[in-house]
């Protein structure tokens, strides 16, 4: 299993790229390059360039949708989890989840963006959130797996987003990757428990596995020769390491862990190569991944549906919260009358 403490070196070359020159302000400009340059942390009061705070908002929310986005296919099994323990689990994870998607809104909305932008964005189908929530939890394997796997390509993604140029975002990482590191456990034991059950159970995990493997895979994002903003988060030092440096890493670390619980990857591509010391696979369905990205895969209206509805549901709370605030507001004012 992978933690906190797995370190990883960045990606080579992530300073070669050339400083793109100021049409802001150049002395400003100047102070965040080096800033930058010698790892330092941008905060919400120091100026920062359009762009890099653009470039921001846009991960941060992304990554603020999916976690709360990524409650649903799990929150969907805490009514019909196996037992006691496994329903107290599952509520706690999912939970955790809710709690990270707002500490992302939250380090969001330093930059200057309001959640109700940020919301209006998901509900309205223009902003992203991660491929892999549109695919259905259909067993109590895939539970499981999600922790496993899912939670998994999470951390190793997440990791290094520890070590992000901007300061609310590397602190937010720093607990959510902790309380990763529980979700994956927690996937990985109960796949342990029903490997040693019957050959039904044994056939859910690997059935679940083969459904979820490529989508995983894929979460990284595409490869880097397609990857957009990949040059400049890194430059920005955003992003550590690269999508496809980082899926090799999930690969190597998945492999032995598949050996140990004995399922087999769907890949009959995966081999260990010697001489590059890592594995390699094969081809992942990107033409699938973009239709799912752009809105087609098999729960994205499902899933969009429901946020909406669970956000239409909760006005009345928001209003009442509202209006308590103001009614305080009122007192206080006239108090100090
Ligand atoms: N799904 O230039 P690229 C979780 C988009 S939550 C959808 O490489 P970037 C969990 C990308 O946005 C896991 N879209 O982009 C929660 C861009 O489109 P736009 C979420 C994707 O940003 C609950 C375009 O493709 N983690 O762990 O440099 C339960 C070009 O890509 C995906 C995060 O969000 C995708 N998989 O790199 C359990 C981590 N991949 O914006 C678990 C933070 C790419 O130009 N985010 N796209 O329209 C990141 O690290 C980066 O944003 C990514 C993409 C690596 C995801």
């Amino acid at each position: 299993m992978y933690t906190q403490s797995f370190n990883v070196p960045d990606s080579p070359g992530l300073k070669s790229v050339p400083v793109a020159p100021s049409t802001e302000n150049p002395e400003l400009q100047a102070r965040f390059d080096s800033r930058i340059d010698a790892d330092g942390k941008i905060e919400p009061q120091d100026w920062m360039p359009e762009a890099y705070r653009k470039t921001l908002v846009r991960q941060i929310s992304q990554h603020a949708h999916s976690e709360i986005v990524g409650m649903l296919p799990e929150g969907n099994w805490i009514s019909r989890a196996p037992s006691l323990k496994r329903k107290a689990i599952l509520i706690a994870k999912v939970q955790d989840e809710g709690g990270h998607g707002l500490y992302l809104y939250s380090a969001a909305e330093t930059l200057g963006t309001s959640r109700d932008q940020m919301l209006d964005g998901l509900h309205s189908g223009k902003a992203k959130y991660s491929s892999i929530f549109n695919y259905p939890t259909l067993n109590w394997a895939d539970v499981g797996v999600v922790g496993w796997l899912v939670d998994g390509a999470a951390i190793m993604n997440q990791i290094p987003l520890c070590r992000c140029s901007y300061g609310p975002y590397a602190r937010a990482m720093i607990r959510v990757c902790k309380e990763e590191s529980f979700h994956q456990r927690q996937g990985y034991e109960a796949l342990l428990v029903m490997m040693k059950g019957t050959a039904e159970q044994k056939a859910m995990v690997q059935d679940a596995v083969n459904r979820f493997w490529w989508k995983c895979l894929a979460m990284f994002g595409p490869p880097d020769a397609d990857s957009a903003h990949s040059v400049q988060a890194m430059r920005w030092g955003i992003k550590r390491i690269s999508n496809d440096d980082l899926r090799q890493k999930f690969i190597d670390a998945t492999v032995p862990q598949a050996k140990v619980l004995g399922v087999t990857l769907p890949d009959p591509d995966l081999k260990w190569n010697e001489e590059r010391q890592h594995h390699d696979y094969g081809q992942i369905d990107w033409d699938e991944f973009w239709s799912t990205v752009n809105g087609n895969g098999p729960c994205n209206k499902e899933r969009l549906a429901t946020r909406v509805k669970a956000h239409k549901d909760g006005q009345w709370v928001r209003d009442a919260a509202l209006a308590y605030s103001r009614k305080q507001q009122t007192k206080t004012t006239k108090e100090a009358a």
